[in-house]
């Protein structure tokens, strides 16, 4: 048997952890023979149900699950970690500007970047799945110098599920049938799901639905989407964050196999997006470590929503300023 390996998961006793924690601890995310610590991390207002969230998993009985430590303390639940999802965050309050939820994020993200640099693995892997995600991972990453950047990452994978799904019953098919999918820049309504590189069985996505469905239907939607959930449900997306929080992390550490996915990482310079934001890009992964897929053609339609998307994030990244 391996050696257990430390989970840190915040906001652990929300709504998407309450779904993300039970299938990490039954082997979804680090494989079915990777024994696991789960070291859960809540506000004090929140220890109660945190305590309750525990006695549920231990009521499980999972065979994969080691030690099981819930905290109010980001040193104790980032100490040792080697993997960290950072799910708990403030949801926007009524009257809230989004300047307002930028910055009361910013605080406990900035305190949760000192944390994982003094007390985290050395080679800790970071999701960011809290909004803003893409900043508040840019405010952790900026807060643990000792760190690699490369070792924060955003959650963009629950877009790009959707447009995989959204592509795939538009075109009576499976999404396993589709290659190609990527997301481009924010989660926010500004992010590019972008269908140009985009396959179907082979054939290339655009030649098999109107530009007009592309337009007008499939992007908005996508990037609506999560705006749809909160009205049919009365509730915001739970479960798929959840289950596309353990594909982003799965994929990241046990590799693509050559196949494209969406994940928010420090702008490098490619494809012409400033460094100092975190910007969804094409990857692949391999051997624990993403790369972006390069010399893909960007045609204006693409540039124009590229930009767009990236102005956003260069304004949040001015709202924060202070904490980076
Ligand atoms: P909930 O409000 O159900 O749970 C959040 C939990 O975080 C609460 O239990 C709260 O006590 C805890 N928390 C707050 N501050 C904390 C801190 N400083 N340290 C530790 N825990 C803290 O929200 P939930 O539905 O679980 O969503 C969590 C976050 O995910 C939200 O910010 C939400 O907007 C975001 N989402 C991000 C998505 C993405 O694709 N990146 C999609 C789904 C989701 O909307």
């Amino acid at each position: 048997m391996k050696d257990p390996v430390r989970v840190a998961v915040t906001g652990g006793a929300g709504q998407i952890s309450y779904s993300l924690i039970f299938r990490i601890a039954t082997g979804e995310m680090l494989g079915h023979d990777q024994p696991i610590i789960l070291q859960l991390l809540e506000i004090p207002p929140a220890m109660d149900a945190l305590k309750g969230v525990i006695m549920e998993l231990n009521d499980c009985a999972f065979p994969l699950v080691t030690e099981i430590h819930g905290t109010d303390n980001p040193e104790e639940a980032f100490y040792d970690a080697n993997y960290a999802l950072l799910v708990g965050s403030k949801p926007r309050g009524k009257g809230m500007e989004r300047s307002d939820l930028l910055k009361a994020n910013g605080d406990i993200f900035s305190v949760q970047g000192k944390a994982l640099n003094d007390y985290a693995a050395r080679d800790v892997k970071v999701l960011v799945v809290g909004n803003p995600a893409n900043t508040n991972a840019l405010i952790a990453a900026e807060n643990a110098p000792d760190l690699n950047r490369n070792q924060f990452t955003a959650m963009m994978r629950l877009d790009h599920n959707r447009s995989l799904s959204q592509l795939a019953q538009k075109t009576g098919t499976l999404v396993t049938d589709i290659d190609g999918m990527m997301v481009w820049g924010n989660h926010s309504s500004t992010q590019f799901p972008d269908l140009s590189h985009a396959t179907v069985k082979g054939q290339a996505a655009l030649d098999l639905v109107d530009q007009d469905w592309y337009e007008n239907d499939f992007i908005p939607t996508v990037q609506k989407r999560g705006a749809a959930i909160i009205e049919a449900r009365g509730a915001s997306s739970a479960a798929s964050a959840a289950s596309a929080a353990i594909d982003h992390m799965r994929n990241w550490v046990s590799g693509t196999n050559g196949q494209i996915v969406s994940m928010g990482i420090p702008a490098d310079g490619s494809y012409g997006i400033e460094p100092g934001i975190m910007y969804s890009f094409p990857v692949t992964c391999d051997n624990g470590e993403f790369k972006i897929v390069q010399d893909l053609e960007i045609n204006d339609f693409a540039r124009e929503r590229m930009q767009a998307t990236e102005d956003e994030l260069r304004s949040e990244r001015e709202a924060v300023a202070h904490l980076l």
